[in-house]
């Protein structure tokens, strides 16, 4: 990649309107470009330089969609990159995708994600406010922001308590997105989304790591999966049911922030029941707790509440907990097997 954009105008677009996502590497960014596509943007991914260029695209390639999406060099911290970079795409709506986001690290690097989850939003706002105010923004907020739990139940009014330095990161940028709105005019929603997976997962994420575990356990690659704390409980859904969200809100005339969870929460340790039992095993034989996996501080419970995209978007999820293990189990046990048959 250069600082000009790949691919550039290879495919025409359907409806003219242009979306810019950052993290397009991520799974969100691959699933969301997977929709825009579908639904006729032009899409522009905002990608870091790498010197592995072909695992930048690995995500964009699995779904299919590579070759359909621009790609553009830039860095959240690099603000005059991205004021040229909104600048010259002109883009309708913009989705702030990017981010540490691996909670777990961001105690080994709090500055770091400070910066990139944190400042960088801002700097994201900052290039929107001065080179395309009229285009519609998207922060990618996180349930992990409600932290040390205040309500049982988590809607767009419980109060935050962020435990951990990405949680405190994000608690910023979700602010600076309501501040912008507020202050500035920008149409910028905020989704608070809790957990979602899939295939496209990070390998470091729970569920993924439990899905691989699972598939080299039973291919007889491992015998042992280690994990930290089994009791907490999460309320997953599915990333292509979520990014659905993410586009419907910048769809509404007025901006707002939503919550965006499937409202059953389950823990760990039941997770690892689904999985082991998807491919005929019982997880007690396999699961090991390891003390070094446990955080510095947990969150204990998530539970959210999406009657608010239910009402306004329309949004609800399709895809159950078992259906979204049930793929990803099947996918890690179709990856290990053509990587043994290479
Ligand atoms: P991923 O970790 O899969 O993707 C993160 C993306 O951010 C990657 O493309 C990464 O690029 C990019 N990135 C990181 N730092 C920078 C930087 N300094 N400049 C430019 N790009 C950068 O995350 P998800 O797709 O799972 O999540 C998307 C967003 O949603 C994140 O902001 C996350 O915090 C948030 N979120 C996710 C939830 C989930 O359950 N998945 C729930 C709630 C919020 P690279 O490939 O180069 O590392
Ligand atoms: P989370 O996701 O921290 O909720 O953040 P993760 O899958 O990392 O952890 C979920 C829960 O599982 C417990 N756990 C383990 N976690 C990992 N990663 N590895 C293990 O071995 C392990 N053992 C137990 C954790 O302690 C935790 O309770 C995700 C990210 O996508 C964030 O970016 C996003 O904002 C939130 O979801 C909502």
């Amino acid at each position: 990649m250069s600082d000009t954009i790949q691919n550039p105008s290879s495919v025409s677009s359907m409806t003219g309107r242009i979306a810019l996502v950052t993290g397009i590497t991520g799974q969100d960014g691959a699933y969301l470009a997977e929709l825009l596509l579908g639904k006729g943007y032009r899409v522009v991914g905002m990608a870091r330089r790498s010197a592995s260029a072909d695992m930048v695209s690995a995500r964009l390639r699995w779904l299919g969609v590579l070759d359909r999406v621009e790609l553009v060099d830039g860095d959240l911290l690099d603000l005059s990159a991205l004021i040229r970079i909104v600048q010259s795409v002109q883009p309708d709506e913009v989705y702030n995708l990017a981010a540490q986001s691996f909670v777990a690290a961001s105690w080994q690097q709090p500055l770091l994600t400070g910066q990139a989850t944190g400042i960088g939003a801002a700097n994201m706002l900052e290039a929107v406010r001065l080179a395309r105010p009229q285009a519609r923004f998207y922060q990618a907020s996180s349930s992990e922001m409600y932290g040390l739990i205040q309500e049982k139940v988590q809607t767009e009014k419980t109060p935050f308590y962020p435990r951990s330095p990405y949680a405190v990161a994000k608690l910023y940028a979700h602010w600076m997105t309501v501040n912008y709105r507020e202050s500035f005019g920008l149409h910028a929603s905020s989704g608070i989304l809790f957990n979602h997976e899939s295939p496209l997962r990070g390998i470091e994420f729970v569920t993924r790591k439990v899905t691989d575990g699972v598939a080299r356990i039973k291919l007889g690659l491992a015998k042992t999966l280690p994990l930290g704390n089994l009791d907490a409980t999460r309320d997953w859904g599915h990333a292509r049911d979520y990014v659905r969200a993410m586009w419907l809100m910048l769809q509404q005339d007025v901006a707002s922030d939503y919550v965006v969870a499937t409202g059953r929460t389950t823990s760990i340790r039941e997770l690892c029941r689904i999985a082991f039992s998807h491919a005929g095993l019982n997880y007690e034989d396999h699961v090991e707790t390891r003390a070094d996996l446990i955080r510095p501080a947990e969150v204990d419970v998530l539970l959210g509440d999406a009657s608010k995209a239910r009402a306004t978007l329309g949004w609800s999820p399709v895809i159950t907990l078992e259906e979204m293990v049930a793929e990803m189990v099947e996918a890690d046990l179709a990856r290990h097997r053509a990587a043994a048959a290479r």
